[in-house]
């Protein structure tokens, strides 16, 4: 049976980059973009794109009869900074639009399920180094709380009815391309572009704040990678950790200083930092690895590297 992809959320940070890539893949045809709103960017004009609120179980099956979907990929969330200043919808958003995509599969509509989760699900209770797949996990912040519970809500969906539920628990994603939109990990992309613009950059996390992160580049991989692997090689339902490399602001700020000497970098620590001293610094992620062949491609110095090109070549 032919792929046919609808991605719910194509417009955001990771949602621009996958659909590029998979419509690399499966051909411009077979891939249809979908946001709340039309913005005039690449997504929506190099392809199919529909407007669909992904809280809307009618408009999203609609979608999936009328393009014969067989993937789908639910990229709409609310991030965790921008979720813990509006808990209810945050909670409403992140939840229900999964059980619309669950239930669709459940009625046999579509064949499989991306969903991305993250390192929010896990808490300050949690082991912070070298984080373990299953671990203790009690999320302090309302995106977290959301993440877990879809995370349970997808296993129970594989195991009980068979949905082919694959998933990702995302650490914080550098791109160049798209710009984040919320989250407590997005210093570490303004800080590249405010080097090149301005010289200097003041964090709103502390110097000594480790965090996982990865290069979107990575990120897109392991996400055709886990949806293209067989079946029975996603042994693990809920979701994988997944790991590249793991900074701090002052560990960026050094790195940034090879490419630009004259960098200076302050800290100015604002609500965000409670939500980042909740999550782990490092995760292990030796079941991505072993059950699907992970393997990430970038680390902080090539990552930099690769950021200061493209942003120059690009953007500035
Ligand atoms: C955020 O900071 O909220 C996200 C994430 C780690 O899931 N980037």
């Amino acid at each position: 049976m032919k792929t046919k992809i609808l991605i719910i959320g194509a417009c955001g940070q990771i949602g621009t980059e996958l659909t590029k890539k998979l419509r690399e893949i499966y051909g411009i045809e077979n891939v249809v973009a979908s946001d709340i709103r039309k913005l005039n960017i690449d997504v929506v004009n190099d392809g199919i794109f529909e407007v669909v609120n992904a809280l809307d179980y009618n408009q999203i099956e609609h979608l999936v009869e009328q393009y014969e979907i067989t993937d789908v990929y639910l990229m709409a969330a609310l991030l965790s900074a921008t979720a813990e200043k509006n808990p209810a919808f945050a909670w409403d958003l992140n939840m229900n639009s999964l059980f619309h995509v669950l239930n669709i599969a459940k009625a046999g509509k579509i064949k499989k399920i991306f969903w991305p989760s993250s390192i929010a699900v896990f808490g300050p209770t949690t082991p912070s180094q070298n984080t373990p797949q299953y671990t203790v996990m009690e999320p302090s912040t309302v995106y977290g709380i959301s993440k877990q519970a879809g995370e349970r809500w997808c296993e129970y969906y594989s195991h009980q009815y068979g949905v082919d539920v694959r998933s990702i628990r995302y650490p914080g994603l550098i791109s160049w391309v798209s710009e984040p939109g919320g989250g407590t990990t997005d210093y570490a992309v303004e800080i590249y572009h405010k080097a090149i613009t301005e010289g200097k950059y003041t964090s709103f996390l502390s110097e000594k704040s480790a965090l996982p992160m990865m290069y979107m580049d990575d990120a897109i991989k392991a996400t055709v990678q886990i949806m293209q692997a067989p079946e029975e090689q996603i042994k693990i339902r809920s979701s994988y950790n997944l790991s590249a490399m793991s900074f701090t602001p002052e560990e960026v700020a050094t790195e940034i200083k090879k490419h630009y000497p004259d960098f200076k970098m302050s800290y100015e620590p604002d609500f965000r930092q409670k939500i980042a001293d909740s999550w782990p610094a490092s995760v292990d992620d030796s079941s991505a690895r072993e059950d699907w062949n992970w393997q990430n491609d970038f680390n902080l110095e090539n990552m930099t590297t690769e950021m200061f090109k493209n942003l120059k070549e690009h953007k500035y």
